[in-house]
């Protein structure tokens, strides 16, 4: 069958069926709106009660849908088996929808009824630096391009604008509720554990990941990490004509670095692009993550067919994004860096190597809310790099066991008092770096909350330091 006929299959019958959804958070509205909208009779729930939903807006995007959908909080889920299509919210595992006849998360319904080119980005971490990046990227070579998805603006806000391509951020739980999806672009990052609490296993988490290039065919391109060993195996696991990127060597057919450069090769041509952008040189000087993500963006853009010279212009401009491994306040040789975004082990990694450049010179916050994976790899990055952890939060006895005695421990009650002891701990040359490693629902809203109270905190401690320090009092 070809692409325009599913299309239109899938969504034409719609308007005939019974829809339920499951959650009435940011997704679960854009979804009953959506399928409200073409006719569906639509039963949403959210087992929170009504008197949950506190804040204006969300009050009053549920009772503008409350006109043509049946709303129920603080409710059982309804037997899934009783409607056509089942619209589970990312939050919301697969058994509470078993037995569904179709589950289609908002994702699968956005990419139904985009008609446009579809880049899709996943992966554990670096997903929302990516899709910014490619959506700058395309915007700087003339397109008219949208980023959406777990970003945190639901995919189907996205239908009716005027694009001429989607970049969308999937999550490892969105991609649990697809049945078709088909991007031309896939892009892959990278795989290490996290979420095991919900997918189950390693093994689960990465089959979910899988997913997106599953239904992929030779037309289509999979971006994928060369120098990760879970996404290369990846290549296995589509039709897809892979697309490679590495930071360790040049390739055939991909995206790599080379002094002061970056070499795209495709087809047996090559286009050299100089390190000279903003970012570019951020990315190549912090040595780390972002340059993967650079690398990846640019293999996505070039796929499309964009001119990844004009798509470089982008990266003059583009800053990072807020909470990853963002420099929140500075005084007397020592450094703050906000990572609050860091929520697993693997970005802890990534962040405890850019910044500790030399042995010794980071002063670590951690902890938070585990999410069932061990310490892994980053006890050994800890032990080697960092001088004193400052633990918060829920994890701190399980980091502290896993550190085993090779990195010195100070335990705190709040991120505040991190900070502080941090501060006084920290010498001229010193980074006090924010990579908990974990979630922040413990003692937060969310990571955005964390990392800004972090930066509170480093801006109080600098200006009671620059105080002192004026005053000529003893500072430490
Ligand atoms: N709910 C139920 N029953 C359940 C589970 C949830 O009733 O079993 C209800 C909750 O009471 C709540 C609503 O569902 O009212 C929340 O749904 P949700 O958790 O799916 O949240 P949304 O507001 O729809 O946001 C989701 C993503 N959330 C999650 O994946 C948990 C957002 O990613 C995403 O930005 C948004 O869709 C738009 O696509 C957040 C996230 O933490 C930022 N993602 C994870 C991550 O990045 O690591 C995957
Ligand atoms: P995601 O959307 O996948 O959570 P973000 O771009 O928000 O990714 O970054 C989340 C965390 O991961 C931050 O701590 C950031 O410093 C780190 N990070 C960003 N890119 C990468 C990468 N390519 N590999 C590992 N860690 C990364």
């Amino acid at each position: 069958m070809n692409e325009e006929a599913r299309v239109d299959d899938g969504l034409a019958s719609i308007g005939e069926w019974k829809v339920l959804v499951i959650g009435l958070g940011m997704t679960g509205r854009s979804a009953a709106a959506f399928c409200a909208a073409r006719g569906a009779r639509v039963v949403a729930v959210d087992e929170r009660p009504a008197t949950s939903f506190g804040d204006p807006a969300t009050i009053e995007a549920l009772t503008a849908l409350g006109r043509n959908v049946d709303i129920r909080t603080g409710s059982g889920i309804p037997n899934p088996a009783d409607f056509d299509l089942v619209v589970p919210s990312p939050g919301v595992p697969r058994e509470r929808y078993a037995g569904a006849p179709r589950a289609w998360g908002d994702i699968e319904l956005a990419a139904r009824a985009l008609r446009i080119p579809l880049i899709a980005v996943t992966g554990t971490n670096g997903k929302s630096t990516t899709v910014r990046l490619i959506e700058a990227m395309l915007r700087a070579a003339g397109l008219r391009a949208r980023a959406a998805g777990n970003i945190g603006a639901p995919a189907l806000d996205l239908v009716g604008e005027a694009l001429d391509v989607a970049v969308l951020e999937v999550s490892s739980f969105q991609l649990e509720a697809v049945a078709s999806l088909r991007p031309r672009v896939a892009v892959i990052l990278n795989v290490t554990p996290d979420h095991l609490d919900r997918h189950g296993s390693f093994e689960a988490y990465v089959d979910a990941k899988a997913e997106l290039l599953a239904r992929q065919e030779a037309d289509d391109v999979a971006v994928l990490n060369m120098d990760d060993p879970v996404v290369r195996a990846l290549a296995a696991r589509t039709r897809a004509r892979v697309v490679g990127f590495s930071r360790r060597g040049p390739l055939r057919d991909g995206a790599s670095v080379d002094t002061g450069r970056i070499l795209l090769s495709t087809g047996g041509a090559r286009t050299e692009i100089p390190c000279d952008g903003a970012f570019l040189g951020a990315a190549g000087a912090t040595g780390g993550h972002n340059l993967d993500n650079v690398l990846a963006a640019f293999a996505a853009v070039q796929a499309l067919g964009v001119d990844p010279r004009r798509a470089a212009g982008a990266l003059l401009d583009f800053e990072g994004l807020p909470h990853r491994c963002q420099t929140v306040a500075a005084a007397a040789g020592i450094t703050f860096v906000d990572d609050s975004k860091a929520t697993n082990a693997g970005a802890a990694e990534r962040s405890l190597e850019s910044f500790a450049h030399e042995p010794l010179r980071t002063l670590w916050i951690a902890g938070g809310r585990t999410k069932g994976a061990t310490l892994g790899s980053l006890a050994e990055t800890a032990a080697a790099r960092v001088r004193e952890a400052f633990l918060i939060g829920e994890a701190a006895d399980e980091i502290e066991t896993g550190l085993d005695g090779r990195v010195p421990v100070t335990r705190c009650d709040s991120i505040e008092a991190a900070v502080e002891a941090a501060g006084r701990a920290a010498r001229p040359g010193d980074v006090v770096l924010l990579a908990p490693g974990c979630a922040s629902f413990d003692q937060f809203k969310n990571a955005e909350e964390r990392g800004d109270r972090f930066a509170a905190a480093a801006r109080e401690w600098v200006a009671s330091r620059t105080h002192r320090d004026s005053h000529g009092e003893e500072s430490r």
